[in-house]
């Protein structure tokens, strides 16, 4: 577990095997300087430590939670049940899905009252923006840095305008 006191995200994942997916959402934290920490935490396979984790990540200072899961994904209801921060869902397509629609449907479909951010299917880097937009809500260091993000998206469109068509 890369366990940093300063994390404002956690990013958590069900399984190793979907690392690759929710690697975006570390790369992009890091990018927007936010500090982060990442776990493995199954809701299936380890439901005490889902829910340890669920129970303290406020108290440790967490702000927001990036929960990504492939399949049956109940991790990211489960840790919205528990905790009162705001948790983005990350639907992995997994090696055994029926086209991601597993994934997608088991977190996106919450009970009134538990909602879940869910973005799209292997979509960690805008779970990562997002994260950074709910911070920056309330600290215009990090507010800063998303508009220059946004600029460097919209410079890059230009770019590629200027290019197609001169
Ligand atoms: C889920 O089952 C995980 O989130 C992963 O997407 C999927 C497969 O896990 P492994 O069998 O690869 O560990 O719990």
């Amino acid at each position: 577990m890369n366990k940093d006191k300063s994390a404002v995200v956690g990013i958590i994942m069900g399984s190793k095997s979907d690392l690759p997916v929710m690697q975006d959402a570390v790369d992009i934290l890091k990018k927007l300087d936010i500090p982060f920490e990442v776990s493995i935490v199954s809701a299936h396979r380890t439901p005490e430590r889902m829910v340890d984790y669920a129970k303290s990540a406020a108290h440790r200072g967490l702000k927001v939670i990036i929960a990504g899961a492939g399949g049956a994904a109940h991790l990211p209801g489960m840790v919205a049940s528990i905790t009162h921060l705001p948790v983005i869902g990350v639907p992995v397509k997994s090696s055994n899905s029926i086209d991601g629609w597993d994934s997608v449907l088991s977190i996106l479909q919450m009970p009134n009252g538990i909602p879940v951010a869910t973005v799209a299917l292997n979509a960690a880097k805008n779970a990562g923006i997002l994260a950074a937009q709910i911070l920056g809500t309330s600290s215009s260091p990090i507010a800063e840095r998303i508009l220059a993000y946004k600029l460097e998206l919209k410079e890059a469109v230009e770019r590629n305008a200027e290019e197609v068509e001169n």
